[in-house]
C-alpha cells in the first residue's frame, strides 16, 4: 500500500530507528546548522535531542543536523536563519554582535574567573538582558547558551610570554569588532577569518597565530598547523541558539515546550563535556606535538587597561549592561 512507501524515505539523518514504523513524514522538518564537526559534544547532544524530541512528538518534529559550515561560513549562515532558509543555527555571542552589539559581552578580556561566573551571568541577569537585545532584532533565541570555554593562544612562531610576544603578530579573529578591537589594543595585526577557513589560513601561512579553546583546537585539528599553546584564558566564548522568529511561531505550544525543553537538556550537557576537555586536553595536545606555556594574565590585562580597552567598550555596551556584567565580576578596569 502507499502508506509503506511513504515511510521508506523519512529521516536519513532524523532518528531513523524512531520513525521506521511512522506512515507519516514529519509535519516539521528543521534545520540545524553549525560550524562543528560530528563527534564534538556540542554535535553529539543535540543529536540526543533530536532522537529525544523525534520520541517525543511521535515524529512529528524532526531535526535535520547540517555540522561543519555545511551550509556556508558562519557569516552566511546568520543570514539563513534571518531568511528562514535554515531554522536553528549556534552562533558565537561575540560574532553575532554584528547584528546585535551588546552580544559580544561575554567575550570582554579577562572578565570571568571561571565558568561558575560565567553560568551566573549568562543564566542569570546578563544573559536575560543580551537575549532581549537578541530578540529586538527579530531572532528567536533559547534560553541557555552553549559553552565554548576559555580562549587560548596558539601559534606557529613561539609561545606568547607576555605582552611583548604579542607586538605585530599575525592572529586570525573571528568576524567581530570586539575581537578585532582587544588585539589591536594588545599590539597585534589581527586578520578576521571565518571558522571554515582557519586550518587553510594558517597552513598557508596567511596568519601566523589564532586563539580558541582546548575543545576547539582538538577538533579543528590545529595541531597539525601550530606548534605552540599558550594558556591565556583571555576571554569566554558561547554559542547561542539562535532560531528564525516565523519558523518558531509556527510550532504548537506542545512542540515548542518539547523542544524547548530538550535543547535546554542537551545544553547542560554540553556544557560539561567542553569543561571537563577544556581541562583534560592539554596532554592530548601535547602528544600530538604542541608545546605548552602559562603566561601571566595580568600583565596582558594590564596592556588592555593603558590601552583604555575597558573604557571604550564600557561606553559601546552602556551603563546598564556593564553593570550587569561587573555585579557578577567585580570592576573590570
Ligand atoms: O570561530 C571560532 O574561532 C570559533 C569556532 O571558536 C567560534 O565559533 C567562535
Amino acid at each position: 500500500s502507499r502508506r509503506l512507501f511513504i515511510g521508506v524515505g523519512v529521516g536519513a539523518l532524523a532518528a531513523p530507528a524512531l520513525v521506521a514504523g511512522k506512515a507519516q513524514a514529519a509535519e516539521f522538518r528543521f534545520k540545524f546548522a553549525n560550524n562543528f564537526p560530528l563527534g564534538h559534544p556540542m554535535n553529539n547532544r543535540m543529536t540526543e535531542a533530536r532522537d529525544r524530541i523525534a520520541e517525543e512528538t511521535d515524529g512529528r518534529f524532526m531535526l535535520q543536523i547540517f555540522p561543519n559550515n555545511q551550509l556556508g561560513s558562519d557569516t552566511d549562515t546568520l543570514n539563513q536563519v534571518r531568511s528562514g532558509a535554515v531554522e536553528f543555527f549556534t552562533l558565537s555571542g561575540i560574532i553575532l554582535s554584528s547584528l546585535v552589539p551588546v552580544a559580544s559581552i561575554n567575550g570582554m578580556g579577562f572578565a570571568f574567573k571561571d565558568t561558575g561566573q560565567v553560568w551566573q551571568a549568562m543564566d542569570g541577569e546578563l544573559g536575560a538582558y543580551v537575549r532581549d537585545k537578541i530578540k529586538a532584532s527579530r531572532l528567536h533565541v533559547m534560553d541557555h547558551i552553549f559553552n565554548n570555554g576559555f580562549r587560548q593562544i596558539t601559534t606557529s612562531t613561539g609561545p606568547i610570554e607576555g605582552p611583548g610576544s604579542l607586538r605585530n603578530l599575525k592572529i586570525r579573529v573571528p568576524v567581530s569588532p570586539l575581537w578585532t578591537s582587544m588585539f589591536q589594543a594588545l599590539g597585534c595585526a589581527p586578520a578576521s577569518i571565518n571558522w571554515n577557513e582557519v586550518y587553510t589560513a594558517l597552513q598557508s601561512g596567511i596568519v601566523d597565530a589564532q586563539e580558541n579553546p582546548l575543545s576547539t583546537i582538538d577538533v579543528g585539528k590545529l595541531f597539525e598547523v601550530q606548534k605552540y599553546c599558550s594558556l591565556t584564558n583571555h576571554m569566554w566564548d558561547g554559542f547561542w541558539m539562535l532560531a528564525n522568529p516565523r519558523s518558531w511561531d509556527r510550532l504548537p505550544d506542545d512542540i515548542k515546550e518539547i523542544v524547548s525543553r530538550n535543547f535546554a537538556k542537551s545544553t547542560l550537557d554540553q556544557r560539561a563535556d567542553i569543561d571537563k576537555l577544556n581541562e583534560t586536553l592539554r596532554v592530548s595536545l601535547e602528544g600530538h606535538g604542541m608545546q605548552f606555556n602559562e603566561p601571566d594574565p595580568e600583565a596582558i590585562r594590564n596592556q588592555l587597561r593603558e590601552a583604555n580597552f575597558y573604557s571604550e567598550w564600557k561606553a559601546n555596551y552602556g551603563e546598564e549592561a556593564w553593570e550587569l556584567l561587573e555585579k557578577v565580576t567585580g570592576p573590570l578596569a
